[in-house]
C-alpha cells in the first residue's frame, strides 16, 4: 500500500517569468528582471524571459499537456506587473484575464492551482519610486495587490503561498549583489528581508480578513547544512550557517519572531533590522498555514579564517564555481565523498528526509508542501527522444526520502517537482532542464515529452508506489 496519504496531491512547478514571455504584451509593466536580464554580464550569455517558452500565448496546450500527465495540482506565480503595471492604483485588466482564464482550464482539467504571489518580478516602477524592498512602503503596495489577487481569484483558488525563497531574491539581490537591485549591502538587505516578513503578515492578515477558503503558506529554500568534520570549530560554523540560511527564514513566519541570538548579532554588526512600532505584532499574529520547502541539495559547511565571496557555476562546466564563505563565520565546502550536477549541487535524498525531520522538530508538525524539487541538466537528444534517466533517478529517490519522511509522522500533503516544462533558468539560461516537457528552441518553441514525463505519468497514477 502506498505510504502516501489519500489526499496528497502529485503537481509540478513553474515560475512566471521563467515560462510566460510577453514582456510587454497587452498592457504589462516592466518588472526588476526585465531590466537586470537585459544589462550585460548579468545572466547566462545574454539569456532572458522577453519571451521564455511562450506560455502567455500557449498555456491552453500547456495545460493540456499537464492533464495529460496526470497532475492534480500546479503552481504558478502571478506577475505582480502583469496585474498592476506601476505597481499599485490602476488595474491591467487584460493581465487578470490571463491568470482567470488560466485558473479557469485548470479546473477544468481538474488540476488545483497553487498559486505563488511573489516569485522575484517585481514592478520596475516600485524599484525606482522607492527602492522596491528597501522601503517599508513595500508593504503596503504588496497588500494592496495581494488582495486584488483574493479578490479577483479568491473564488477558484484554495492553495496560495505569498513568497517564494526570501533567502535567495533578499541574499542575491543584497548581499552577493547577482540578482537585482545588484547591491552588496547587508545592512540594506537586513532591513529589505525584514520588509518581507512584514509584508507576509499583512498578506497573510487581509488573506483571513478577507475569509478567502483556503491556506496561505509561505515559500522557502530547504537546504540541510551539515559539518564537515566533527571538530568544535566546524560544528560551530555549521550552526551559524543553519540558523542564518534556515531559522532566520523560518521562524518570522511560523513563530512570529527572530532567532533571539542571531537578532542580536546583526543587531549589533548593523544596527538593523530596525522595529517600527507594531511590527512585532504584526509578525506574531499572522502566522502562515503552511509551509512549501524548495529542496534541491544539502551543503557540508566548515569554519572559514580565509574565503570571501564567491563565484557561481551558471555554465553546467563541473567545477567552474567556487564554493561561498564568509569570513571569520563560515564556508560551504565540497563533500569529498559526495556526487555532484553539473553545476556542482550535491545530489543527496537522505538529506530531504532530514531536513524534513528538522523542520518538524523546530516547528511541530505543520503541514508541509515540498514546493520544488529537481534536476538541472542538459538532456542528450537520440533518436528524436529526450532522454533524461538520471532526472528519473532523482525524482525517484528523493519521492522516496519524502516516503520516509511521510512514516516518520511529517504531515506532507503535496509533490511539485521543478518543473513542468524545461524553462528559463535565472541565471543559466535555457541549457539548463529541468521539465517534463521539452521546448525546441529551433523549432519555434514546440513541446516535446520526454521520458520523464511517461514515467511521472504512471508515478501519478499509482498514487506513487510505481517508481
Ligand atoms: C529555485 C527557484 C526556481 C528555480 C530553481 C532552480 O531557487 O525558486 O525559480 O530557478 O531554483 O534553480 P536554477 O534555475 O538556478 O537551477
Amino acid at each position: 500500500m502506498s505510504v502516501f496519504p489519500k489526499d496528497f496531491l502529485w503537481g509540478a512547478a513553474t515560475a512566471s517569468y521563467q515560462v510566460e514571455g510577453g514582456f510587454d504584451a497587452d498592457g504589462k509593466g516592466l518588472s526588476n528582471w526585465d531590466l537586470f536580464s537585459h544589462l550585460p554580464g548579468t545572466t547566462y550569455q545574454g539569456t532572458n524571459g522577453d519571451v521564455a517558452v511562450d506560455h502567455y500565448h500557449r498555456f491552453r496546450e500547456d495545460v493540456a499537456l499537464m492533464a495529460e500527465l496526470g497532475m492534480q495540482t500546479y503552481r504558478f506565480s502571478i506577475s505582480w506587473p502583469r496585474l498592476l503595471p506601476q505597481g499599485r492604483g490602476e488595474v491591467n485588466e487584460a493581465g487578470i484575464q490571463f491568470y482567470s482564464d488560466l485558473i479557469d482550464e485548470l479546473l477544468r482539467h481538474n488540476i488545483k492551482p497553487m498559486i505563488t504571489l511573489y516569485h522575484w518580478d517585481l514592478p520596475q516602477a516600485l524599484q525606482e519610486e522607492f527602492g522596491g524592498w528597501e522601503s517599508r512602503e513595500i508593504v503596503d503596495a504588496f497588500d494592496e495587490y495581494a488582495r486584488l489577487c483574493y479578490q479577483r481569484f479568491g473564488d477558484r483558488v484554495e492553495l496560495w503561498s505569498t513568497f517564494n525563497e526570501t533567502i535567495v531574491f533578499i541574499g542575491m539581490g543584497y548581499i552577493t549583489g547577482a540578482h537585482p537591485p545588484k547591491l552588496t549591502d547587508p545592512k540594506k538587505g537586513i532591513q529589505a528581508c525584514h520588509h518581507v516578513f512584514l509584508a507576509n503578515a499583512r498578506a497573510v492578515k487581509s488573506f483571513r480578513e478577507m475569509k478567502i477558503n483556503g491556506q496561505i503558506g509561505f515559500v522557502n529554500v530547504l537546504q540541510p547544512n551539515d559539518p564537515i568534520s566533527d571538530s568544535p570549530e566546524d560544528r560551530r560554523a555549521c550552526e551559524l550557517a543553519e540558523g542564518i540560511f534556515t531559522h532566520w527564514l523560518y521562524d518570522p513566519v511560523l513563530k512570529g519572531e527572530y532567532p533571539a541570538e542571531l537578532l542580536a548579532m546583526a543587531q549589533q554588526a548593523f544596527g538593523v533590522p530596525y522595529f517600527a512600532p507594531g511590527d512585532e505584532a504584526l509578525l506574531k499574529g499572522n502566522i502562515v498555514d503552511f509551509i512549501g520547502l524548495n529542496y534541491y541539495k544539502r551543503e557540508m559547511v566548515a569554519h572559514n579564517d580565509d574565503v570571501e565571496g564567491y563565484a557561481i557555476n551558471t555554465s553546467g562546466q563541473k567545477g567552474s564555481g567556487r564554493e561561498l564563505g564568509f569570513k571569520g563565520l563560515f564556508k560551504l565546502v565540497r563533500n569529498p565523498n559526495g556526487v555532484y550536477t553539473d553545476w556542482d549541487w550535491e545530489v543527496y535524498p537522505q538529506g530531504l528526509t532530514d531536513a524534513i525531520g528538522r523542520i518538524v522538530k523546530r516547528y511541530g508538525n505543520i503541514p508541509i508542501y515540498i514546493t520544488e524539487n529537481g534536476l538541472g541538466a542538459k538532456d542528450p537528444i537520440v533518436e528524436g527522444e529526450v532522454h533524461d534517466q538520471p532526472r528519473i533517478d532523482y525524482l525517484r529517490d528523493h519521492i522516496q526520502a519524502i516516503g520516509a519522511a511521510i512514516e516518520q509522522g511529517a504531515d506532507v500533503r503535496g509533490y511539485y517537482p521543478w518543473s513542468f516544462i524545461d524553462l528559463l533558468s535565472w541565471l543559466n539560461g535555457y541549457q539548463k532542464q529541468y521539465g517534463f516537457v521539452y521546448v525546441d528552441h529551433d523549432n519555434n518553441l514546440a513541446r516535446k515529452k520526454k521520458q520523464s514525463f511517461g514515467w511521472y505519468q504512471r508515478v501519478i497514477a499509482s498514487h506513487g508506489e510505481q517508481l
